[in-house]
């Protein structure tokens, strides 16, 4: 269905046939041009962005790019097409049509898992509001905001989820969406990750690779819902997330490329000497942002996640493309868990291991990006291999909570903990030196920070000295 720009709120839900859903949106909408202005992309409100704009949900209709201020970009309500015949894909229910409203026993749990959800949303542009200060380009600044009005945009998918199907609590709790704010020690966001601080672009770099990432897990899970608008919702939001994961990926690959080129230019491994990362450092920071994303995926073992499958609310990455009973009542799963002073594999039943096995198929992916990081290491002929660090390293969520776990798996005690810290995560000198290097945002087109490559290739194939941004 293709999307209408004549409204305030542009649409493809047919918002004007119902007056009372389309005048609380309306009144939410003022609402959270506000939370922009205030918490959004900071001094950015007269610049013109190129930017992409959906203009139709399908194929090759939705990216159409053009300068745009950012309060002026259409924030909008687009779902995938309906399916015809849609039907529950797992749980309980399985083979029953999809539901089109919202059944009355999983009401509460639906808008926990839509709230926890859209809450990420506006927590990521938070955390991203200073960058656009200390751009290494024109191009990233672009990226930048190109990913900040897009996760805008999928607050107001969760937005319209609330208000249309949760009456007056959804609407309680959009109005709680733009109150809590990241790193509000009164009213933080709902999750781990997104009360960090992104205060530098190597840190958005890992951000956008490894956490955007877990995104892309959870809304794939989310887009097999039995409830059908949840699952629109999602699947549309997700051909957004890839341009995030893919300046993650570039961003530290070109950080990457970057410093080989000056190793070898210097023939020295202290690039910090001639202002770029050195690979260790990007390496603690990869294990930083690898091991807090983990986290994001909930307990190893888990009866949430089992009753979420059960009844039909979240299922697994692809489903419908797994080829088992997608009930799993008697399957079970391994999971790794800590047992005194060792990592032990231990089976569950494997619909409380829903969690694990998401956060598994995340790992994998993750590895992907690592394994082509490489390639360019190895391509310059460097000797230097990135990692991903054990799943147990450095959580606070799930059974390796709290434990002392090294990058390689090892279980280690307080002081080698502490004698390695600095090695195996920024430390406080690390994290001093990268924001060191994130001078005045470069603003004059085709140009880069001395720290970071230029891109392969320009956004929607401009050239290399595109004025992605005009500043007025
Ligand atoms: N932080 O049984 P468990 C994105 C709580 S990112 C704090 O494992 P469950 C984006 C948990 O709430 C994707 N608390 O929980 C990326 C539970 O509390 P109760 C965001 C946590 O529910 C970049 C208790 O611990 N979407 O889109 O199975 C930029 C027991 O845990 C955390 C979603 O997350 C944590 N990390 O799993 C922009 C999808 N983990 O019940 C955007 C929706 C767990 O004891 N959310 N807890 O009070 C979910 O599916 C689930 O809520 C979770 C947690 C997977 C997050
Ligand atoms: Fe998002
Ligand atoms: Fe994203």
């Amino acid at each position: 269905m293709s999307i209408n720009y004549s409204e305030r709120i542009p649409n493809n839900v047919d918002l004007s046939s119902d007056r009372r859903l389309q005048r609380a949106l309306e009144a939410w909408q003022p609402n959270y041009l506000q939370w922009w202005k205030d918490m959004g992309p900071d001094g950015s409100l007269d610049f013109d962005v190129y930017l992409r704009t959906a203009i139709s949900t399908d194929a090759n209709g939705w990216a159409n790019f053009g300068y745009v201020k950012m309060p002026e970009y259409r924030w909008g309500i687009f779902l995938a097409d309906r399916e015809a015949d849609r039907r529950i894909a797992f749980g309980d229910e399985k083979g029953k049509p999809a539901w089109q409203e919202v059944p009355g026993e999983h009401r509460s749990t639906l808008r926990r898992l839509i709230v926890t959800q859209g809450d990420t949303e506006p927590a990521s542009v938070e955390q991203q509001r200073l960058l656009g200060k200390t751009a290494p380009s024109l191009y990233d600044l672009r990226n930048l905001f190109q990913i900040n009005v897009e996760e805008g945009r999928h607050l107001w998918a969760m937005v319209y989820l609330l208000h249309a199907y949760f009456g007056r609590d959804g609407r309680e709790e959009a109005e709680e969406m733009l109150q809590r704010h990241s790193g509000d020690p009164d009213k933080p966001r709902i999750l781990g990750a997104f009360n960090e601080k992104t205060p530098d672009w190597l840190s958005f770099f890992m951000f956008t690779y490894f956490t955007d990432r877990d995104g892309k897990y959870q809304l794939a899970s989310l887009a097999e819902s039995g409830f059908d608008p949840l699952a629109r919702s999602c699947r549309f939001m997700l051909t957004e997330e890839a341009h995030h994961m893919f300046v993650g990926e570039t961003g530290v690959g070109r950080v990457i490329q970057r410093t080989c080129e000056v190793m070898k230019e210097r023939k020295s491994d202290d690039v910090r000497a001639f202002g770029c990362v050195d690979l260790p450092t990007i390496q603690k920071y990869l294990n930083f942002h690898f091991s807090v994303s983990l986290d994001l995926f909930g307990q190893e073992a888990s009866t949430n996640a089992a009753n979420y499958y059960t009844a039909g609310l979240k299922g697994r990455y692809l489903e419908t493309r797994i080829d088992d009973d997608h009930q799993l009542a008697s399957a079970q799963y391994a999971i790794l868990g800590l047992d005194g002073g060792a990592v032990v594999e231990r089976q569950v039943p494997a619909l409380t291991a829903l969690n694990e096995r998401l956060r598994q198929d995340y790992i994998d992916d993750c590895a992907k990006g690592v394994l082509r990081w490489n390639k360019i290491i190895e391509r310059a002929g460097i000797d230097f291999e990135m990692k991903l660090p054990h799943r147990g390293f450095n959580r606070r969520i799930g059974g390796f909570a709290g434990a002392r776990v090294a990058p390689d798996g090892r279980v280690v005690d307080e002081a080698t903990w502490k004698a390695n810290e600095g090695k195996w995560l920024p430390s406080d000198e690390d994290r001093a030196y990268v924001t060191s290097l994130m001078g005045r945002a470069v603003t004059e087109p085709g140009k880069f920070a001395n720290w970071i490559a230029p891109p392969a290739r320009g956004i929607n194939n401009q050239p290399a000295d595109f004025e992605y941004v005009r500043f007025n």
